[in-house]
């Protein structure tokens, strides 16, 4: 290498301050690999990833490529403004290519076998071509620091899987927030080509219902116990239902699986069905042998082809995009007028006035909201 050869990009009269001794550093450790020469001006390999402009999200993203899309999850998961922004953006510029999914909750109580279900499912999923994304919903998650994050272990085969996506919770604090990021990380992996979105949520209650306003199909996974199978399930959960799954189907259990299906199927007369023009109804499995994983697909593509054909897929989808909206909105007021400086100063008066009957529970609320709309009228 010739030692006086200066760079194009060197300042007229320059001295040896820019000698191409940095050159050999680009033939042999630009790459990252380790340099066999002696040459100190090498720059160690870059640390930190590049920083992604609006373009690099949206290509890499339509290009199916996952470090883009885990990035970008990563930007709409964030709490600060301006990444926010940068989300938004980013949504409105897939929004085109997103939607073109089935969208799967697995639900049911710890220990149901719901990530177990899940390895076995996605995998099979995978087997026929299909691209599938695993998230969860946990709004306890930011506290017990993601439950399902031990649940990659059950995952294993799958979270080596090149057409399975697995992303963790977010730890969003509130039910309303975890919901929002999750909806959200949802059409970026629609754009990113997945095809199928499996949403596992633990089953406490309201957390069920939001997961149910975000997906599809909605799969309960239950476990055969003794006795009474109804007796701990609470009927607002059946009825959100569109397939009750009786996992654990296997070995000394498969007796047992199939008398609570049977007690669950005629449970299921009494309830209207979770979605129109679609019988809810039990079925066994076994996430452990494969038993019924197959058929459980078979049912769900059925869900899908009666469904858009009656136009209860689409009908389903729009109203729940709108619903969305509203929830947003009342969360947004909510913490708006709470957070308002002149509520938080009269509050505890009238709370005060109201408990000691001198006004009534709609006066209080009628002076609240007058300080409100005057405060912000200022
Ligand atoms: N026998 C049997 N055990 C299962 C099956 N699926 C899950 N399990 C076990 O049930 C326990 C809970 O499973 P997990 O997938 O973590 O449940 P989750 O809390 O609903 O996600 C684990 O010990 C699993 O190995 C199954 O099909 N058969
Ligand atoms: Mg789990």
């Amino acid at each position: 290498m010739n030692k006086n050869k200066k760079p194009e990009w060197t300042p007229e009269n320059a001295g040896s301050e820019f000698a191409s001794s940095v050159m050999p550093g680009v033939n042999e450790s630009h790459d990252g690999l380790p340099s066999k020469g002696k040459h100190v001006h090498v720059s160690p390999p870059i640390k930190h990833p590049r920083k992604l402009v609006m373009e690099d999200y949206i290509h890499g993203i339509l290009n199916q490529e996952r470090t883009i899309l885990a990035r970008a999850i990563t930007l709409v998961e964030s709490n600060s403004h301006s990444h926010q922004q940068q989300a938004q953006e980013l949504i409105r510029n897939i929004l085109p290519k997103a939607g073109n999914s089935i969208r799967i909750a697995i639900t049911g109580v710890p220990g149901a076998g719901k990530s177990t279900f899940i390895e076995t499912f996605g995998s099979y999923l995978t087997s026929k071509g299909h691209k599938v994304a695993v998230l969860a919903v946990d709004p306890s998650s930011s506290i017990s620091k993601g439950s399902i994050l031990g649940d990659k272990t059950r995952m294993e085969r799958l979270a080596r899987d090149p057409l399975c996506f697995i992303r963790p919770s977010p730890s969003g604090g509130t039910l309303g927030g975890v919901t929002k990021k999750t909806r959200e990380t949802m059409l970026l992996c629609e754009a990113a080509g997945y095809d199928v979105i499996l949403v596992e949520t633990v089953g406490v209650g309201q957390s069920e219902i939001t997961v149910r306003s975000m997906v599809d199909f909605f799969l309960l996974l239950q476990i055969p116990g003794a006795g009474d199978e109804l007796q701990g399930i609470k009927k607002g959960v059946i009825e959100l239902a569109d397939a009750i799954v009786v996992n654990k189907a296997d070995g000394d259990n498969i007796q047992k699986a199939e008398l609570a299906k049977t007690e669950y199927a005629h449970a299921l007369h009494y309830i209207a069905p979770a979605t129109e023009g679609w019988k809810t109804d039990a079925y066994t499995c076994s996430a452990y042998t494969g038993d019924g994983i197959e058929e459980m697909w078979k049912l769900i593509e059925e869900f899908k082809a009666i469904t858009v054909k009656n136009g209860f897929f689409q009908k389903r989808r729009n109203s729940q995009v709108l619903d969305w909206v509203k929830s947003m909105i009342q969360e947004h007021l909510e913490s708006s007028f709470y957070q308002n400086p002149q509520i938080k100063a009269t509050m505890p008066g009238v709370q005060k006035q109201l408990l000691a009957g001198e006004i009534t529970a709609s006066m209080a609320v009628e002076v609240l909201l007058k300080q409100y709309t005057e405060g912000n009228r200022k």
